[in-house]
């Protein structure tokens, strides 16, 4: 039988069972599900083959092949954050102020995994501090990073379930990523009336109970407003997100004002850091690549450089 992976915490899953042409339909019974023998990474989204046991027990024998996968990791761990997704939904705010640095490693992760990235710029309410990030969302508007403005806490019903972000949702699975108290969680509790039950109960189950997000968990969109097949994954904020698992050259060709740029280096093996003749360093004098993305992009090289 298959099933899909709707939250994953240390050796348990909750899993659903994924319909098949005998299970007419009914409704996707919900498991607990366990791995046999050798504990394996699974993560959200992960589709597996599966024995159910009982009535709402699973043993997870093998997993299907991955449409895609996004990760993070340092030069001592790989965290599998989830697979199988359509978009990622990364919720940024002015208060408490997001980080810059970590958007790109986001933007640079996904683009690798070829995962689409939007900004989700929630607490638009909080009109003064917004102000103060709007240069730097600018830029990022000129590299078209497509986003969507919204206030997870004071925006009307209908706006939130009607609007730009509806459509952005519609007939996708959505992962939401960022740094903890950007609004994740209060987002998926807007659009997905019984979220907030359920997060309690897994919580009280198999967590300690902690207020914020400690694990990632799919949750379907209401079908009275979403097609079916509409899903939106909560995740735990991040404080780090590093890049040991990419290349320098899929980390360059990732950043867009560099593509056009690279290859136009005086040397072929230039490393943009000092050598003469280097284009990414002329565009930098000129304007034309911001300093801070460029600072940012030497810190995530640095990492790699001692990761290997
Ligand atoms: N002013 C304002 N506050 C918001 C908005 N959305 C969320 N908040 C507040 O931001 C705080 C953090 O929200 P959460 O939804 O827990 O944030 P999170 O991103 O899920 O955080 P983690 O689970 O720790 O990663 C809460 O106090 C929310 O009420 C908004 O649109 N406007
Ligand atoms: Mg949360
Ligand atoms: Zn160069």
């Amino acid at each position: 039988m298959l099933a899909e992976i709707l939250a994953s915490f240390g050796r348990q899953h909750w899993i659903r069972e994924l319909p098949g042409p005998e299970s007419g339909a009914a409704r996707a019974r919900q498991r607990i599900a366990v791995t046999r023998g050798r504990k394996q990474d699974f993560c959200v989204g992960d589709r597996v083959q599966i024995d159910p046991i009982g009535e709402d027990q699973a043993v997870i024998n093998a997993i299907l092949p991955r449409r895609n996968l996004l990760l993070r990791s340092d030069q001592y761990r790989r965290k599998q954050i989830a697979a199988n997704i359509d978009q990622i939904g990364l919720v940024l705010a002015a208060e408490p102020p997001f980080s810059e640095a970590l958007a790109v490693r986001v933007g640079l992760a996904a683009a690798i995994a070829s995962i689409p990235v939007t900004w989700l710029i929630n607490k638009s309410d909080r009109i003064e501090a917004l102000a103060l990030i709007e240069p730097r969302l600018r830029l990022y508007q000129s590299l078209s990073m497509p986003m969507i403005r919204l206030s997870a806490r004071h925006d009307a019903n209908e706006d939130l379930l009607e609007g730009e972000l509806a459509g952005w949702l519609q007939g996708k699975t959505s992962l939401l990523l960022g740094q903890s108290g950007m609004g994740k969680s209060t987002l998926v509790n807007r659009l997905v009336p019984d979220a907030d039950l359920k997060t309690q109960q897994w919580s009280r189950a198999l967590q300690s109970g902690k207020h914020t997000t400690s694990f990632s968990k799919c949750f379907d969109l209401p079908e009275t407003r979403f097609a079916p097949g509409s899903r939106i994954i909560d995740s735990p904020g991040f404080q780090q997100f590093g890049l040991a698992h990419c290349s320098r050259s899929e980390i360059e060709h990732s950043l867009p004002e560099w593509a056009e740029r690279l290859g136009q280096c005086r040397y072929n093996n230039c490393k943009h850091l000092q050598e003469p003749g280097c284009a990414i360093h002329a565009a930098l004098e000129q304007g034309q690549i911001d300093q801070q993305r460029y600072a940012i992009w030497t810190d995530v090289i640095s990492e790699q450089d001692h990761s290997r």
